[in-house]
């Protein structure tokens, strides 16, 4: 490698820093400065094995050469193409190979550049579907709290994560939210899903529907398993119900599967693993292994056919992006769906669930481990908070960790990890095994 990798820039101060404590970072950064399959690479040149597939998105490992050339071949060959009231033949192909993989009746595709733009673009879907309809008083969305669909006005106002709202006070009217699905105290160290407590936690929504009527509600968004607030598992049953409640009442179901889509509870989409189809599917991340910025949201055909009407010539929907299908975005896409499908890897999580699950659990019993929760590729490991100083233990474990060879993800003091899916057993071994002696260090 060239020593041009080896060089960290001497002034740190412009770039603002995203979801990052700027002023500690800048003090002691971490740089990556190269990554190949389960690894990174540091500025002083240490091996790190990835255990968070970057930030939840890089499913088939870092730098795949399928991907890689397709990106390089796009570029030299069409960088951009306009996006309104013109077309190129990649985003089609690519439309029709998520349409391919998703749950059947999900048959059409509208492309973003970033999970939370999904999310807008799902939201303003839903509303429009409804007002085109003739049904414009189901104007209310509802969502979860500890819910996240990222950080744009619409996602942060179904979302329900107080720190990411309370500073903005135009968060959209008419929403509201269910309980979470964790219930601490009663589903500690639970493998998977836990048996119960499905009921209680729909009969929430019951109650928020007779509340405002069902007659003005367009949508209910929830991930599916919700990631970022500490992999919070729902009980069994309990999104074949909310499907059912959803249905009865004329409300469009959305499942944010920016996490969980591509592979990561080892089926292609969670909504295939519970056994559940949703009116709309919010992905992005894994759509292009990381690489260049992409999402998409995925529709019924019921959906899409209500907007197709009215003069020909007139746009149905006035909604997109100035890169809603990129060239290379596109090309990265088909790239990284025709990885997933040569190596398997939609399924792979299946198989290495059991082995993963086994691992993350032995953790139980090490000092501070409250609860260890885990579906497909996905684990988190509770950790008693420091009275009077919570995230401080996790976010220590966190840096030790990197010292140490292994990238976790902290969020609050929960460990979340969701290594890239073409993980081997040893990769688990090394990585539960130096969190292990980690979490035996810390105060
Ligand atoms: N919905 C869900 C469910 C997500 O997890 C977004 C929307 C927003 O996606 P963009 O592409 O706009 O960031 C996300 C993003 C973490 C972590 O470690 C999670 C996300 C992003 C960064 C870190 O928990 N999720």
């Amino acid at each position: 490698m060239s020593n041009r990798l080896n060089v960290t820039p001497n002034d740190l101060s412009a770039f603002w820093m995203p979801f990052t404590a700027n002023r500690q970072f800048k003090k002691a950064p971490r740089m990556f400065v190269r990554a190949k399959d389960m690894h990174y690479w540091t500025s002083d040149g240490r091996e790190v094995l990835d255990g968070t597939a970057g930030l939840w998105c890089v499913n088939a490992g870092h730098c795949r050469p399928k991907i890689v050339e397709a990106i390089a071949e796009q570029a030299g060959e069409m960088d951009y193409a306009p996006a309104f009231q013109m077309g190129h033949p990649k985003a089609f192909e690519l439309a029709n190979a998520l349409v391919n993989i998703a749950p059947e009746g999900l048959n059409h595709v509208l492309y973003t550049n970033s999970g939370s733009e999904a999310v807008e673009t799902a939201l303003k879907v839903a509303l429009a579907y409804h007002r085109v309809r003739g049904e414009g008083a189901r104007f209310r969305l509802i969502g979860r709290e500890r819910g996240y669909h990222g950080v744009n006005f619409g996602g942060i106002s179904v979302g329900g994560i107080v720190t990411n709202r309370k500073m903005f006070g135009t968060l959209l009217t008419g929403v509201d939210h269910m309980p979470h699905t964790h219930t601490p105290g009663k589903n500690q160290f639970t493998r998977g899903e836990r048996e119960t407590g499905a009921d209680d936690l729909l009969s929430e929504l019951e109650r928020i529907v007779t509340l405002h009527d069902a007659s003005t509600i367009a949508a209910v968004i929830v991930e599916p398993v919700a990631g970022s607030t500490g992999v919070l598992i729902p009980p069994k049953g309990y999104l074949k119900k909310l499907r059912e409640i959803t249905k009865k009442h004329g409300i469009l179901l959305i499942f944010d599967e920016v996490i969980t889509g591509f592979g990561r509870v080892g089926t292609p989409f969670a909504a295939d693993y519970f056994g559940v189809t949703p009116d709309m599917i919010v992905c992005a991340k894994g759509l292009t292994n990381g690489t260049i910025p992409m999402g998409a949201v995925l529709v019924t055909s019921e959906i899409h056919d209500a907007f197709m009407q009215g003069p020909e010539h007139v746009i149905e929907f006035f909604h997109g992006y100035t890169y809603s299908g990129n060239p290379v975005a596109s090309a990265a896409g088909l790239a990284t769906l025709e990885t997933y499908k040569d190596e398997g890897l939609l399924t792979r999580g299946a198989e290495m669930a059991p082995y993963w699950e086994e691992a993350l659990h032995s953790l139980r019993g090490l000092p501070h481990v409250i609860d260890i929760r885990n579906l497909g590729l996905i684990g988190a490991v509770e950790l008693e908070p420091i009275a009077g100083s919570p995230t401080k233990r996790a976010f220590s474990a966190f840096v030790k960790a990197f010292e140490a060879g292994i990238l976790i993800r902290t969020t609050g003091d929960i460990i979340a990890m969701s290594p890239p899916l073409i993980i081997e057993k040893s990769h688990i071994d090394t990585l539960i095994g130096k969190l292990a002696e980690i979490l035996k260090t810390l105060d």
